[in-house]
């Protein structure tokens, strides 16, 4: 039988029941976001954030929308001003939330209006240890993640942070959804290997958009 992708569709994969890799689905949209990258963190540049426990992340990030996702010695939460400059965060380009809203219906999630983007920037060694994302106000919405440049190494695992995870590569232009069953899976993005792409250079962008309020 011939793949989608020889039929010049997007590939459509499953990691688990509910979390959905939709290959390629944000490829004709990819300078236009990077573009809107580019917007964003002139007006709220990237920042390494510092977990509750003290620690610098290794992956920098910066915000889009009505509220941003941040970090620091108080906790985890979402904030509507950026504490760097204690302005709103940008806007979220509309595109960005076109592209959210139709990854979304396409993994099975109609009707997902983001009020978030979180914009995170790989450089190589970055990574994010596996975690659930919980500091939404509800769990109905879905999850929705762009990659942008340099590959990365998904992982991908259940309800508890030792379910076996399964790992998908992570290429410029993929969407990742999940929501329902799979909302609270542990998922993470192992080390980024050294790597070379036309529109980044060495670095890796992920766009990821929720209904955090
Ligand atoms: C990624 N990011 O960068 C996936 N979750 O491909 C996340 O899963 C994530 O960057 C919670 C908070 C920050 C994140
Ligand atoms: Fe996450």
């Amino acid at each position: 039988m011939p793949s989608q992708a020889h039929l010049g569709l997007p590939t459509l994969g499953v990691l688990a029941e509910g979390a959905v890799l939709l290959r390629g689905f944000a490829l004709e949209q990819s300078e236009e976001l990077l573009l809107g990258i580019a917007a964003v963190c002139e007006y709220a540049p990237f920042r390494h954030l510092v977990t509750p426990g003290g620690l610098r992340m290794s992956v920098a990030m910066t915000n889009c929308g009505a509220v941003g996702w941040v970090s620091d010695r108080e906790g985890y939460r979402y904030a509507a001003l950026d504490p760097d400059s204690r302005l709103p965060w940008p806007a979220m380009p509309p595109t960005f939330t076109a592209l959210a809203t139709q990854a979304a219906a396409r993994a099975g999630f109609p009707g997902f209006v983001p009020d978030c983007c979180l914009v995170n920037r790989y450089e190589p060694g970055a990574r994010l240890t596996l975690h659930q994302d919980r500091n939404e106000r509800g769990y109905t919405a879905p999850v929705v993640s762009v990659s942008l440049g340099v590959p990365a190494v998904f992982q991908f695992g259940g309800l508890r942070r030792t379910d076996p995870t399964t790992r998908a590569d992570l290429e410029h232009g993929d969407v990742v959804a999940w929501g329902g069953p799979a909302r609270m899976n542990f998922h993470g993005v192992l080390p980024l290997r050294e790597a070379e792409h036309p529109e980044t250079g060495n670095l890796r962008y992920n766009l990821t958009f929720r209904l955090a309020r």
